[in-house]
């Protein structure tokens, strides 16, 4: 059996901070041959761990609430063992929609000591119309795709029909608040990327003047400050917030950028919004559209030497970097084959994906690489999920390379929220929802298209990869 940390206290020890022997090592999981049936258990037993009764905080102490690009990735996992949670798991999420069709990239718990995360409930000022406190801003809009990806593991008519008017609304509102007039989508801040302090927008962010923050952060009771964004970065980040607040959530401050990652959401969901369209009975064909549009839109304003990059909506400039968010739009299912094996060719050469066996969130050869700070370097699961997805059918042999850097990953370090790209080592918070979730999947895919499990040496020691369907069973009863 894997050893892993006590599950942390519910409730009112929210607030304590989590114990310093957090660093990982492999000494913390003695077991960790144990391979992918006993991978799959761990992992379930984090995301029951994080389940709070309708939605999966993202880690318990870390971040005590449910978010919303977070929640996709963990009901993509829960469709693999608990179908039924993983529907609960959106619906929730999206019962606090706000009228004009967003859907808030945090919706606050309110049993949850109102201290324990910054910004706060109070900060945000802010109600949906179901009474939840939410945040203002969004998050990429991977949420059509994992309505979808429940669906074909449980199929569930009534769900489906009950989730695409709100998917069709939350993509309505990013294309009347967002769109310019390429036909692009912009973020308004930089927490809307979900890559927070990725070195892309270190630019756009410099014209940001920063104001003292004058209340101190939660997080850095949780992780170590050299593995979260500075304090320089959430002053801006709060003054961002606090300005397009300020307007009622109308009008953004001083950033706005069309980020890849997003507008490849936003074009894979239409994708998606088309299979459930045609399996409602409706007509999925304006759904085909908007996306051949966003993809064109992209390739046309976004996409350059064998990668894309993001573009300051105020300036019109690209802001090339080194972002791995430039390999996501593999996602789209009619990016032009030439780029796909373009981006192919990058992720293998400029990320050094063969080298290392893991997407880093930036490219290793660049001064701003830094292996352990969030989004500046060190790899996230679900960044490697989309890549990884988005080669399947393209490049399966890269996928595979993909695949088997997840499972390494969590193997060796556990279910962290990031890791060292080269060595592994786990960083951030543990027992981190996105990553058990979408372990699960990738070794739940393995097994259903009877492939050898991913993950080197760890799978060779396991013999055969258990029904993750099992899994349920052992774990809830
Ligand atoms: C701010 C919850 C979220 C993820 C983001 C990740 C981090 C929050 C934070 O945690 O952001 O939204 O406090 O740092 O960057 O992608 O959704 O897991």
């Amino acid at each position: 059996m894997i050893s892993h940390p006590a599950a942390p206290p519910r409730g009112g020890d929210l607030l304590a901070p989590a114990p310093r022997q957090d660093r990982s090592s492999p000494a913390a999981w003695p077991d960790r041959a144990g391979g992918p049936r006993e991978l799959s258990r761990e992992a379930v037993r984090v995301l029951v761990a994080n389940w709070d009764g309708s939605y999966t905080v993202p880690s318990r102490r870390l971040y005590p609430h449910q978010w919303s690009w977070d929640s996709a990735f963990i009901a993509i996992g829960n469709a693999r063992w608990a179908p039924r949670r993983a529907r609960q798991e959106l619906l929730t999420l999206f019962g606090a929609q706000w009228r004009d069709g967003r859907v808030p990239h945090i919706v606050f718990n309110p049993s949850v000591p109102a201290g324990s995360y910054f910004p706060g409930p109070d900060f945000w000022g802010v109600r949906a119309p179901c009474g939840a406190a939410t945040s203002g801003i969004v998050q990429p809009p991977v949420h059509a795709p994992a309505a979808w990806q429940v669906h074909l593991a449980d199929p569930d008519p009534a769900f489906l029909r009950r989730i695409y008017p709100r998917l069709v609304a939350q993509q309505r509102f990013l294309r009347e608040a967002r769109r310019s007039a390429e036909g692009l989508l912009s973020i308004v801040h930089p927490w809307e990327s979900g890559m927070d302090n990725s070195p892309a927008w270190d630019a756009p962010l410099a014209a940001v003047r920063p104001d003292p923050l004058g209340v101190s952060r939660r997080d850095l009771a949780h992780v170590d400050p050299g593995e979260r964004p500075t304090d320089r970065d959430y002053e801006r980040y709060t003054v961002l917030a606090r300005a397009y607040r300020d307007t009622g959530y109308r009008r953004p401050g001083a950033f706005a950028v069309q980020d890849p990652l997003f507008n490849a959401a936003y074009g894979a969901a239409e994708s998606a919004l088309a299979k459930i369209a045609a399996a409602c009975g409706l007509d999925p064909a304006p759904h085909h559209r908007e996306a051949a549009a966003i993809t064109a839109a992209m390739v046309e304003h976004l996409y350059a030497d064998g990668l894309f990059h993001a573009r300051d909506a105020l300036t019109g400039r690209l802001i090339r970097s080194g972002s791995a968010a430039g390999l996501t739009p593999l996602i789209l299912p009619g990016l032009p084959h030439e780029i796909a094996d373009a981006l192919a060719a990058t992720a293998l050469d400029r990320f050094e994906l063969e080298r290392r066996g893991t997407v880093p969130s930036f490219a290793p050869a660049t001064p701003e690489f830094d292996p352990a700070r969030y989004w500046r370097g060190p790899s996230w699961i679900n960044l490697s999920w989309l890549v990884w997805h988005g080669l399947r059918r393209r490049r399966p042999d890269l996928a595979a390379l993909v695949a088997d850097g997840m499972v390494r990953a969590v193997a060796h370090a556990g279910f962290r929220e990031y890791f060292d790209p080269a060595t592994l080592e786990g960083h951030g918070c543990h027992d981190f929802s996105w990553s058990a979730a979408l372990v699960t999947d990738v070794l739940a895919q393995h097994r259903l298209e009877g492939l050898a499990p991913p993950g080197g040496e760890v799978a060779q020691q396991a013999g055969r990869l258990g029904e993750v369907h099992d899994i349920s069973d052992h774990v809830l009863t």
